[in-house]
């Protein structure tokens, strides 16, 4: 997980400690060693391993791999993270992995899985049973169990450990994994590149060993990215070709090899051991990541191991806090505490101590609007019925099909026989900024990149290159649960576009409850698609001006309810700057090598009636 994520909790909690000489002080309920584990390539992995004082029994390990500064960790019952467990008794284990911090040998974002048939091949899933044979033999009183656990990167390096695990290695809980870097997770999002992201994750941890932050020369990094022009400026005033992660990107525009070798849709084989996953419905970094990650083990899931919580947090939330809130949205209960202590220390206490009742169910789900954890026998659950939700005339959204164009309000300019269609000017000389200004850095000081999922949507809703519908107040509850898909049928007039899809939940006017939020628009489901790939991630073609085509956007998946009173709004758009680089809406080979002449205005249409009526599809309960 990241800054706020890892980092800061780290930091803050080193404070919390409040000693002078590193992180380890008189009161800790555990002892600090450190370590220098030797790997088979004689690379040495530093290792900070905390066993309880006065420990009367032999215990089993709970490992987690880190980026981000295995050297900053507490002592375990000082970190609300792991508090629970710490509690219990675990002999906790943080370790560096390669190339980071103060570890030997040389980092690989997300390094390839390792050649077997090469006994001197190393990856992630070596690195993590090198380490189990050593630590098994070199701390005392260990039980020969081991558990494995992280966010987000650490999430993956649990996936890398699960994959081909070592014999100690009992249960892991991933959590927030990135599954798939083109089509879901950090980087880009079904092939729109996640400009911000990438730029500061790559230069974040590339140019040193530890952590650093650009230095960007406004505040507000919106105009710093504007101004930046075309992406081949980054190489040529500020990278210069030094960084591998973003040399990947301009290599790699389409879903290509290098892509896939990294994606756990193809790396994920029959669970070995029992897996928890773990996903935030406002993860602003990793919600595909865990929810495809469940996805494709369950299909292979011959044992029963494969395990799902999705709770209302953003990245790494479950680990921070309690949980009760998240930005401007309450939960009525503390969410994060409930998972810690009713989910995850069961989870390893059963799998490692053989504590508990070992009931654990398919898939805890802490359901939005209601506020109520629930748990079903799959995900998505079988008894949701698919519903479409149309953009209708006058700014409406309905779940009846609309009829041909004539009926539903014709715009003035459309050709003869043309479909009914709403339409805005996407300028990328204006691009729709993703959150409200200013944009700090991601991980800067003052960041609001943590919340900027549930903010308010109506600080874009004035924009004219942003549409909205919504249905009329609704009569009952309306319960979305389960995978959720737009259909849009649009046209544009240049040959490249970007298409964004929001599902909101539009509170009442009038709020007793909380009279701040109303008419609060809070985003539930979103995403983008480059319309490049709207046929395929591995070949992108050119859009044909003016031509009415289909494009499917996956909204991936929700528990919401959407209370009796309250509105379903969607939004389209074709920018999100710059969480998502400036499509120039002028197709070339290479987007990371566009001139500043290709990026050019164009008039998007979204059509909404006969056979192009485009819709949302919805898995409604009833
Ligand atoms: N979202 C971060 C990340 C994970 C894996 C690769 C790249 C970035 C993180 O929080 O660790």
């Amino acid at each position: 997980m990241r800054k706020r994520s890892i980092r800061s909790i780290l930091l803050c909690l080193i404070a919390l400690a409040g000693h002078a000489q590193g992180p380890v002080a008189a009161d800790d309920k555990y002892t600090r060693r450190d370590a220098m584990i030797p790997m088979r390539d004689g690379i040495r992995l530093h290792t900070v391993i905390f066993t309880p004082k006065g420990q009367t029994e032999a215990l089993p390990f709970l490992l987690l791999r880190t980026p981000y500064g295995a050297g900053k960790y507490v002592s375990p019952e000082k970190i609300p993270y792991v508090r629970d467990m710490a509690e219990e008794g675990y002999l906790f284990v943080y370790q560096d992995i390669r190339g980071r911090y103060e570890s030997e040998g040389v980092f690989a974002m997300q390094r390839f899985p390792r050649d077997k048939k090469d006994p001197k091949a190393i990856d992630e899933n070596s690195d993590t049973y090198d380490t189990f044979d050593w630590l098994l033999k070199n701390v005392p009183d260990n039980n020969g169990k081991a558990g494995m656990y992280g966010i987000s990167y650490a999430g993956w390096t649990t996936v890398m450990g699960a994959i081909d695990p070592h014999p100690a290695l009992k249960a892991v809980s991933e959590q927030a994994t990135p599954a798939d870097m083109f089509l879901g997770d950090d980087f880009h999002h079904n092939g729109a590149f996640r400009l911000s992201y990438g730029f500061e994750y790559a230069f974040m941890e590339e140019i040193s060993k530890t952590d650093s932050l650009f230095p960007f020369s406004t505040y507000d990094t919106y105009e710093w990215y504007l101004r930046l022009g075309p992406l081949s400026n980054v190489n040529k005033h500020y990278f210069f070709g030094k960084l591998p992660s973003w040399n990947n990107f301009v290599a790699h525009p389409n879903y290509d090899e290098f892509w896939k070798r990294q994606s756990l849709i193809e790396l994920l084989d029959t669970p070995r051991i029992p897996i928890l996953n773990v996903a935030g419905w406002w993860d602003q970094e990793d919600f595909y990541g865990p929810m495809k990650a469940y996805e494709t083990w369950e299909k292979k899931d011959v044992h029963g191991y494969n395990h799902l919580v999705a709770g209302p947090w953003n990245h790494g939330g479950w680990g921070r806090m309690d949980g009760d809130k998240l930005g401007n949205i309450s939960f009525d209960s503390p969410t994060s505490f409930y998972f810690r202590k009713e989910i995850q220390a069961k989870w390893f206490a059963w799998y490692l101590k053989g504590k508990g009742d070992g009931n654990f169910a398919k898939a805890m789900v802490f359901q939005t609007g209601t506020n109520q954890w629930k748990s079903y026998d799959s995900w998505p659950p079988r008894a949701a019925k698919k519903k479409e939700l149309y953009l209708a005339a006058g700014g409406k959204l309905s779940f009846e099909k609309p009829g041909d164009g004539a009926a539903n309000g014709q715009a003035a300019g459309a050709r003869v026989g043309e479909p009914a269609f709403d339409s805005y000017v996407a300028d990328p000389a204006h691009p729709v900024p993703y959150r409200n200004r200013p944009v700090e850095e991601t991980y800067g000081p003052g960041s609001r990149w943590y919340t900027w999922l549930t903010e308010d949507q109506r600080f874009v809703e004035g924009r004219p290159d942003v549409l909205s519908w919504e249905t009329e107040p609704l009569e009952k509850d309306i319960t979305v649960t389960g995978t959720l898909l737009a259909k849009l049928y649009a046209a544009t007039t240049g040959s490249d576009a970007d298409w964004v899809v929001k599902l909101i939940d539009v509170y009442p006017q009038e709020y007793p409850k909380e009279p701040k939020m109303a008419g609060y628009e809070l985003m539930v489901a979103n995403d983008v698609l480059r319309g490049r790939f709207r046929k395929s991630f591995s070949k992108p073609e050119a859009i044909v001006p003016n031509k009415i085509e289909a494009y499917t956007i996956d909204l991936h998946s929700q528990d919401h309810v959407f209370l009796k009173g309250h509105r379903i709004m969607v939004q389209v758009q074709s920018s999100w700057f710059p969480i998502i680089d400036r499509n120039p809406q002028t197709f070339v080979p290479n987007i990371f090598e566009a001139k500043a002449e290709d990026f050019k205005a164009a008039t998007q249409r979204i059509y909404r009636s006969g056979n192009s009526a485009s819709h949302l599809e919805l898995m409604v309960m009833e």
